[in-house]
C-alpha cells in the first residue's frame, strides 16, 4: 500500500495563442486557438498538467473553452480536491458523480492526474498506459489556408522539410465541384509520395458524399472523415459499404460505446481516438482496445491541441500496437508561440514521444503568463 498524496489545488487557466495563419474548417475559422491548462497541485510538491481545447468555441462540439474552466472550478475541483493524488481513477468516479457529460473538463483533470503519478513514480506516461511500442509517431499536417495555391506551397515546403508527407484537407464548405478540383489540383502537384485525405467535418448530406467520396477516389484521395452528420451512424455504414476509399469517423466517436456501435455496425473502416471527445485518456485507451479487437484501423487525433495535450495524446499513441492510419499531433505547430521550455520534437515527417517522467514536458512560466487571458495581454481574442 502506498502512502496517500494529497490533492492540494487545482487551477484551470484559460491561454489563446494566435494561429500562425487562418485555418479554415467547415464549421468554423480559427485566428487563435484557447487552451484550458490544468495544473493539479500535490502535497509533496508536484505538479501535474493537463489540457482541453476545443475548435472554434462551441462550434465544433458540446463544450468551450469557458464552460471547461467553469465545469472544473466550480463541479470537479471542488469534489477531488483532498482526495489521493494516488489514485486517479478513484478521484475521476469522485467527478463523474457530479457531472454527466463534460468529457473535455475530465479528460483535462486526468491528464493532470496521471502526469503527477508519473512524475511521482518515475515512469512516462506511455508506460502507466500499459507500455510504449514505439518511440516515433507519423504526423499529417492539415491543408485549410482557404487557398489552393497556397495550400500547395504549404505542403510542398512541408514535404522538402521532411516535416509530413500525409495532408488532410479541409473540405465541405464550398460547392462539391470546387472542392473536388482543390483536392485534385493538391494531389496532382504533390504526387504519388504523398497521402491526401479530407475531413468534411459534417458538412454533407448522404446523397452529396455519396457523390463526392466517389468523384475524390478518382481524385486520388485515400481517405474521407466525417463525411455525414454525427448521428447518422447507419448513412456511415450505407457510404462505407459503397466507397472503394476510407470512411473515417470522428465526430461521431465520444468514448467507448460509439466505438463499439461503429465497430459492431461496420459504420467506418477507421476510428479517429481523440483524448477529450473520448472523455479522458482511459476512455480512448479504451477506443483503442475496441477497434483493435473488431479489426477496425485507428488514427490519432488532435482537437488542436497545444503542447500538454499533444504530449498526452503521443503517450498513448505510441501504446497502440497498430495505428494504421498514423496521426495529426501536430497541434503546437499551428502556434505562433511555443509554450514549453523545451518543445515537442518534430522529424522525419513525424514526432518524437517525449521520453521524461509523466507527460515529459514543462511548460515555459513567462510565456503562459504572457498569454493567459486573465493576465497582462488579452488583445489576442
Ligand atoms: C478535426 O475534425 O479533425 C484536427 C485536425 C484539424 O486540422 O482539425 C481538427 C479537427
Ligand atoms: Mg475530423
Amino acid at each position: 500500500m502506498t502512502d496517500s498524496v494529497r490533492i492540494e489545488r487545482i487551477e484551470a487557466i484559460l491561454v489563446d495563442v494566435p494561429t500562425i495563419r487562418p485555418h479554415v474548417l467547415s464549421v468554423a475559422t480559427l485566428k487563435a486557438q484557447t487552451m484550458v491548462i490544468v495544473r493539479l497541485y500535490c502535497a509533496d510538491g508536484i505538479i501535474g498538467l493537463g489540457e482541453a481545447t476545443t475548435i472554434g468555441g462551441l462550434a465544433y462540439g458540446e463544450e468551450s473553452p469557458e464552460g471547461i474552466k467553469l465545469a472544473i472550478d466550480t463541479y470537479l475541483a471542488p469534489q477531488i480536491i483532498g482526495m489521493d493524488a494516488n489514485r486517479p481513477a478513484k478521484a475521476m468516479a469522485a467527478a463523474q458523480a457530479v457531472a454527466v457529460g463534460n468529457r473535455f473538463a475530465k479528460s483535462a483533470l486526468e491528464m493532470a492526474l496521471f502526469d503527477a503519478l508519473g512524475i511521482r513514480r518515475g515512469l512516462p506516461l506511455s508506460e502507466l498506459l500499459g507500455g510504449r511500442l514505439r518511440d516515433h509517431l507519423p504526423v499529417l499536417w492539415t491543408l485549410a489556408s482557404g487557398d489552393t495555391k497556397t495550400d500547395i506551397a504549404e505542403a510542398e515546403a512541408m514535404v522538402a522539410a521532411r516535416r509530413h508527407k500525409t495532408f488532410k484537407l479541409k473540405i465541405g464548405k464550398r460547392p462539391l465541384k470546387d472542392d473536388v478540383d482543390h483536392v485534385a489540383a493538391i494531389k496532382r502537384a504533390l504526387g504519388d509520395d504523398v497521402s491526401i485525405r479530407v475531413d468534411v467535418n459534417q458538412a454533407w448530406d448522404e446523397p452529396t458524399a455519396k457523390r463526392g467520396i466517389a468523384m475524390l477516389a478518382d481524385a486520388g484521395c485515400d481517405l474521407v472523415e466525417q463525411p455525414i452528420a454525427l448521428n447518422n451512424r447507419a448513412g456511415m455504414a450505407r457510404l462505407r459499404a459503397s466507397a472503394t476509399i476510407a470512411i473515417m469517423a470522428d465526430e461521431a466517436l465520444h468514448g467507448p460505446t460509439d466505438a463499439y456501435a461503429f465497430a459492431s455496425e461496420g459504420a467506418a473502416d477507421v476510428l479517429a481516438v481523440k483524448i477529450s471527445q473520448a472523455g479522458g485518456l482511459r476512455a480512448a485507451r479504451a477506443m483503442g482496445e475496441i477497434a483493435d479487437a473488431a479489426g477496425v484501423a485507428l488514427y490519432g487525433g488532435t482537437m488542436l491541441e497545444g503542447p500538454v495535450g499533444t504530449a498526452a495524446a503521443a503517450h498513448l499513441f505510441s501504446t497502440f500496437p497498430s495505428l494504421a492510419f498514423g496521426t495529426e499531433q501536430f497541434g503546437p505547430l499551428l502556434l505562433t508561440e511555443e509554450l514549453l521550455a523545451e518543445p515537442l520534437s518534430y522529424c522525419d515527417f513525424g514526432m518524437a514521444v517525449p521520453e521524461g517522467p509523466g507527460l515529459g514536458i514543462a511548460l515555459d512560466d513567462a510565456t503562459l503568463t504572457r498569454f493567459r487571458r486573465d493576465g497582462p495581454n488579452r488583445t489576442v481574442r
